[in-house]
């Protein structure tokens, strides 16, 4: 059974021998154990060696098991990240956990603030904001997706180091973010998304929309990024209102 309790009961077989695994096998064993050998689990599954090696193709490629040549496949160690309550950015989580950040810039360009980003950024329609879009890694690993807007006076385009935390470049700049009003929604990520994130179309994500101020209350950047649903969690603590009760 999945996380959710429900079995796909669509795709190709080998999707669902994908899934199977995942969950009646990976579930259970632990980081760098091995897997039963492709003769055992065609056996387990009653399906083809061909069927077995496309799904184990399939979870190699989402992370969740590695292949040994002449030794056999292995349980991945690539667990799943819970981010906290806690206001970070992309390249404080990943140096946290050990895991190197990097930054594939997709586009950075001046645009003119319309409709839902000028509402959000709290700008005039039209007013000039810097528009930019990453794949944000941990140790070459596709993470997240960020598409992030900031108005241009407090990130210009101009001498900013696209490729580096810009948390940190706005916080040199006077605009520490201090406070973000954020909601998760989920998703499942189309054809182009799913490349950029190396995980097949159609795989769920958590899409984060994020409104972040400074101490002063200035806004500095209005962001949708998509987090890999298979590598991230996010944690909060909730707790009951005094005089609720
Ligand atoms: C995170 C933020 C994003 C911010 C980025 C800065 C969430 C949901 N989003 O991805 O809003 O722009 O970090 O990261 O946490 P950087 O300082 O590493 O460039």
């Amino acid at each position: 059974m999945g996380r959710d309790g429900q079995r796909p009961t669509s795709g190709f077989k080998y999707e669902r021998i994908a899934d199977a695994i995942r969950h009646d096998m990976l579930d259970n064993l632990l980081p760098n154990d091995i897997l039963p050998s492709e003769r055992e689990l065609a056996d387990r599954f009653g399906v083809s060696r061909m069927t077995v090696r496309a799904a184990i193709a399939t979870l190699v490629s989402q992370g969740r098991v590695y292949n040994i040549q002449g030794s056999g496949t292995y349980v991945g160690s690539k667990e799943v990240l819970t981010k906290s309550a806690a206001l970070t950015s992309f390249t404080e989580d990943m140096v946290a956990r050990g895991l190197r950040p990097s930054s594939r810039v997709i586009c950075a360009q001046r645009v003119a603030a319309t409709g839902m980003i000028a509402h959000r950024l709290a700008v005039e329609t039209g007013a000039a904001c810097t528009h930019v879009r990453r794949l944000r890694l941990a140790d070459e690993d596709p993470m997240a997706l960020e598409n992030v807007y900031f108005p241009a006076e407090v990130l210009p385009l101009e001498g900013v180091r696209l490729a580096e935390s810009l948390y940190d470049q706005l916080a040199e700049s006077g605009n520490e973010a201090f406070r973000s009003e954020q909601e998760i929604t989920a998703t499942v990520l189309d054809d182009e998304t799913a490349g950029l994130l190396d995980v097949p179309e159609g795989s769920a994500a958590l899409v984060v929309t994020r409104v972040s101020s400074t101490r002063r209350g200035r806004i500095i950047e209005y962001a949708r990024t998509y987090y890999r649903a298979d590598r991230y969690s996010f944690m909060t603590t909730v707790e009951r209102e005094s005089g609720e009760r």
